[in-house]
């Protein structure tokens, strides 16, 4: 095992920040020593990349390609270190030269191109690809622009830009060798030979792709996988000859589109609405990655048909979905395969998962966009289309229920979700209940005509990021108690189990949990200027701000609460502190503006002196991967709250539980298999079941009426949405929230996400957490449980199921 050196270490590490700054070590800022320090970890990583490709070279390995539009790291400098088995030692070298690990740590700006759990799941991914040594690529965006910081003013989430890269990122090497050409517009020209046609576009605008690689270590292995992020140039940085003309502005018009290309995440993380730049986005990092995949496959193979053993692209949600067409375009214009061949090549190579049931969120693409922005493209979807129209009604005859389920076109637009179907070997949910509505519901016409194509996949997280780095404390006392097996080997803390009666270690693991507690409390106090009680319950919601995931329902329970302590000033409770982290899409105003609602009740509630010990709300602002791996190992109840049937997944659920936090939640996603690993007594379940909000949903029969007019105490808490109680001058600021809770009259559609519907479970649900708390030997024993009984959600473990009946990769051979 490597070792760094002590003196090589520290004059290595110094002859860095001399040469990047020509400064002597002992006057560098941290931010220069961060830099210089990450360059001196690259510098080993490197060696160890390029072993590890020369490898997959001489095994010829069969390669996935994850395709995926985010990818949200976090920061690399730390991981990198553990992941080398150098972060113990390295910070014993930097406290004898006087240098805080940490605080090297926290000058790392936070690599955020990713919106939430889609992206977060696809480093989690890399990161066991990498541990279990699987040759992998991540392909993706390198946004100049990242997901926004939030800053909260007055309350409101105001966006600012995320410029991530403004002094540059140490980890990333461009690779101009790789450049290659991506082709918008123009016209398809058919040419005849003779025998057969050929496609040729004319007249088309080319855009330069220019990778960037980073590194992606496994854990203690010396493998190092890449995570590719492509960013867009123009071929001529001026158009001279608009330039001679005079015309500066022309000049930089052209050059101007083309870098708006990689120029930012689209903060939205449901498709609320498709953009044309957004298509443009995906055609461009799904044809360089394409291109480049073939390319390097061809450098070592003669037969193209060969790809069906060694490539596997798999699509990350639809984004990445014009891979299929753009991979047929490659097989029949380039290497002039026939139709037949290419598909069957095609449909061997490409795989899917899917991220929502949500049918408002399945992307689609008008035709006139498609065929305009990608004319070649838009040719071979529709016959796709045309060929699977064909399929459907040789099978259905006439029936056109059938025809609208599947179909690839319908109404003048594509849809994504079908062509992926259509076009992939393997579609996959992410969670089992997930999977079974899929099956049940969204695709009951493509699981009927294939069902061997459908599988589950349960997400996972990495407990190298969640837990050995997020929780010291944590991983220490496990690792003395049931060896350090666990970092690569999730299910062995379930060998924890046999503590749940030894009162000893749960007073340490309480303990540890208080310890969490402070270190959060420092920074919200920091961060907020809020006093936190660490003996208060600490409990958490932090996810996007979504109407599906209810965090409306969590601020009306604390409004419902406040009452009630206002009612009863001595009412005996669990002083409570309540925490939210949440950015919301900048378009989606409801969701804004529950988070001025967060702001406001906290107001209100944080400044009243008489319920101080009582109750506290606090809103992290810019809630991203980095202050998430403060808040998880703090966290004593996870709020996982959403509509029954709406979470895919969810995985914040599983960081928590790998934390001790226990879970408050309704039978969705995950949720429903953490309960089965812990138990129902050691969860707080509560709300409908996913079958009986589907069942409300298609028979249209809710209506939040009668509960309004049967409870008071409901009546009372909405009535403070708009009678100023928390917004003083401006009573109507939260009238559009109260208007989604309150229907005009009986039949309208109100309250999409039946959260008055589960609203006195959800009470039930925070009496009962309340009651096991005041045990703290009882709790400690069910938040030991959880941490034992979180083996299972591993991204190791997914990762193990992907490649078993998707993927079918083999583990590279260590050469140790
Ligand atoms: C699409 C088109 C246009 C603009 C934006 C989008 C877009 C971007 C991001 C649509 C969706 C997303 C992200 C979705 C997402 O994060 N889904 C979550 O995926 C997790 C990992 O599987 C699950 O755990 C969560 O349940 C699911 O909500």
């Amino acid at each position: 095992m490597f070792e760094f050196d002590k003196d090589k270490f520290r004059s290595r590490f110094e002859d860095v920040v001399t040469t990047l700054y020509r400064i002597r070590p002992e006057d560098a800022t941290d931010e220069q020593k961060y830099y210089a320090l990450s360059a001196v970890v690259q510098h080993y990583i490197t060696r160890k990349w390029l072993e590890t490709h020369e490898r997959f070279q001489e095994e010829d390995s069969r390669k996935l390609y994850y395709l995926s539009m985010e990818f949200l790291e976090g920061r690399a400098l730390g991981n990198n270190l553990i992941n080398i088995c150098q972060d113990k030692r390295v910070r014993e070298f930097l406290d004898e030269m006087g240098i805080s690990l940490n605080t090297l740590e926290d000058q790392e700006r936070d690599p955020a191109l990713g919106n939430g759990g889609l992206g977060r799941l696809a480093a989690c991914f890399l990161d066991s690809l990498a541990t279990l040594s699987y040759p992998a690529y991540g392909c993706g965006i390198r946004y100049k622009y990242g997901l926004f910081r939030q800053k909260i003013v007055d309350g409101f989430q105001v966006e600012l830009p995320d410029n991530w890269l403004k002094n540059g990122y140490p980890f990333e090497i461009r690779r101009t060798e790789y450049t290659c050409e991506v082709k918008f517009g123009g016209y398809v020209e058919t040419n005849w030979d003779g025998e057969r046609n050929h496609f040729v576009l004319k007249n088309y605008d080319s855009v330069q792709a220019v990778p960037y690689d980073i590194p992606i270590v496994g854990y203690g292995n010396d493998f190092v996988n890449t995570l590719r992020v492509w960013d867009a140039e123009p071929y001529e940085s001026l158009d001279l000859d608009e330039f001679q003309k005079g015309n500066y502005n022309g000049a930089r018009e052209k050059v101007n589109f083309v870098n708006s290309i990689t120029d930012v995440l689209y903060p939205n993380d449901s498709n609320r609405f498709g953009k044309e730049l957004r298509l443009r986005q995906q055609y461009f990092f799904v044809s360089a990655s394409v291109q480049t995949a073939i390319k390097k496959y061809m450098q070592h193979h003669d037969d193209i048909r060969g790809i069906r053993d060694k490539i596997v692209f798999h699509m990350n949600d639809t984004h990445p979905v014009l891979a299929i067409p753009e991979l047929m375009r490659i097989l029949l214009d380039e290497y002039g395969l026939d139709w037949a061949e290419a598909w069957s090549l095609t449909t061997s190579c490409c795989a899917f998962t899917n991220h929502t049931i949500m049918s408002e969120a399945l992307e689609k693409w008008p035709r006139d966009i498609m065929e305009e922005m990608l004319p070649r493209i838009w040719q071979i979807i529709s016959e796709i289309d045309r060929r699977s129209k064909v399929a459907i009604k040789e099978r259905y005859g006439e029936d056109q229920g059938k025809m609208y389920g599947m179909a690839v076109i319908w109404d003048d637009s594509v849809r994504m979700a079908n062509l992926a179907i259509t076009g992939s070997y393997s579609v996959n949910g992410v969670a089992a209940i997930h999977t079974e509505i899929l099956k049940k519901e969204v695709f009951r016409d493509f699981y009927e005509m294939t069902p061997e194509k459908f599988s589950n996949k349960t997400n996972g997280v990495t407990q190298r990021r969640f837990l050995l780095s997020a929780n010291p404390l944590l991983a220490e006392w496990i690792t003395d108690r049931i060896g350090s097996g666990w970092i690569t080997d999730l299910t062995q803390l379930a060998g924890l189990k046999h503590l749940a009666d030894d009162e000893n270690a749960l007073k340490e693991l309480a303990a540890i949990k208080k310890k969490n507690k402070e270190r959060l409390a420092e920074y919200i106090y920091k961060n907020n200027g809020i006093l936190v009680n660490t003996d208060s319950i600490f409990d958490v919601q932090v996810k996007r701000l979504h109407e599906y995931k209810r965090q409306l329902m969590n601020i009306l329970h604390i409004m419902h609460l406040y009452n009630r302590l206002k009612d009863e000033p001595n009412l005996d409770i669990v002083p409570h502190t309540f925490i939210f982290g949440a950015k919301a899409a900048p378009a989606y105003s409801r969701a804004k503006l529950t988070i001025k609602l967060i702001n406001a009740v906290a107001d209100v509630v944080n400044n009243d002196a008489a319920i101080a010990e009582k109750l506290k709300i606090v809103f992290i602002e810019d809630y991203c991967v980095s202050n998430a791996e403060l808040i998880f190992p703090a966290a004593e109840i996870s709020e996982q709250i959403s509509a029954a049937s709406k979470e895919a997944s969810g995985t914040s659920n599983m960081k928590f539980m790998m934390n001790g936090a226990l879970t408050l939640g309704t039978m969705d996603g995950a949720n429903v298999e953490i309960v089965e690993e812990v138990g129902r007594e050691n969860a707080f379940i509560f709300g409908m079941s996913a079958e009986e909000v589907i069942s409300h949903e298609k028979a249209m029969d809710y209506s939040p009426g009668d509960i309004i007019r049967q409870d008071p105490s409901i009546r009372r808490m909405l009535l403070q949405l708009v009678n100023g109680f928390y917004s003083g001058d401006k009573p109507e600021l939260f009238r559009d929230i109260y208007q989604s809770l309150v229907p005009v009259n009986d039949q309208d559609g109100a309250d999409r996400f039946f959260i008055l519907k589960d609203f006195s479970d959800y009470i039930r649900a925070h009496e009962e957490a309340d009651r096991r708390y005041r045990n703290a030997s009882d709790w400690n024993r069910a938040s030991l449980l959880n941490i034992a009984g979180s083996g299972r959600f591993s991204s190791d473990r997914t990762i193990e199921d992907y490649v078993r009946d998707i993927w079918h990769l083999k583990k590279l051979n260590t050469r140790q």
